[in-house]
């Protein structure tokens, strides 16, 4: 017989396993490099560029006229920490680029935010499903500190690839780093594999 008790004085666990080296996180911390941009949903623009050239652009209200998704995910931010069962509600970067109808011959994408902030990501890595712009947290509108009115959401990698405020997608043919990869994290981030840092 094992006594409850014992069990009792252990910490909460996580109801399945997190990715190597992560632990469970009960709150929502705020990492933000610089300030937080405030950006209201009148000037607010999501598009998708190429060269310099916004080739599709949609406001709030048009994103929100896109087919939406519910998705219920945990994340993983490069700091160790892990949260479970985040709900959010968005649109598929798969929406964005078929509503687009463009020809996406690209096979990476940088995405660029309000208040300047980058990441780089390989095309597969946000298409079918795995890529969202997000403006609901657990059924309330995403805060602006954690980057509303809506950050990329890319949950099977490391959140620093969440992009927040996120402004747009630059389809690009050759890969090139975003902001913390150009300090030193890994170019594509996946948890799983422990992809922290150039070399992991
Ligand atoms: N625009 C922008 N997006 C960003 C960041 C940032 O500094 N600026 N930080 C990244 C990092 S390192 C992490 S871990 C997550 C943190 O998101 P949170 O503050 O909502 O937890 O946002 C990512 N997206
Ligand atoms: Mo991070």
């Amino acid at each position: 017989m094992v006594s409850r008790g014992f069990f009792g004085l252990r910490r909460p666990q996580p109801s399945r396993p997190l990715p190597p080296g992560q632990y469970w996180e009960q709150g929502f911390p705020v990492l933000t490099a610089g300030v937080t941009p405030q950006i209201s949903l009148k000037e607010w623009r999501f598009s998708i560029t190429r060269d310099n050239d916004e080739l599709k652009t949609w406001t709030w209200d048009e994103m929100l006229a896109l087919p939406q998704s519910d998705i219920t995910v945990d994340i993983h931010c490069v700091t160790k920490w892990s949260i479970l069962d985040s709900r959010w509600r968005g649109v598929s970067i798969d929406t964005f680029l078929e509503a687009s109808g463009l020809d996406v011959p690209e096979q990476f994408v940088m995405a660029y935010c309000y208040g300047g902030y980058t990441t780089n990501l390989p095309m597969a890595d946000v298409r079918q499903g795995k890529a969202y712009v997000a403006w609901e947290f657990n059924g309330e509108p995403l805060e602006p500190r954690h980057g509303g009115p809506a950050r990329l959401l890319v949950p099977h990698l490391y959140f620093w690839k969440s992009a927040k405020w996120v402004r747009g997608l630059r389809l690009i043919d050759k890969d090139a780093p975003g902001f913390w990869e150009q300090a030193g994290y890994h170019m594509r981030g996946d948890p799983w594999n422990e992809e922290r840092y150039w070399g992991d």
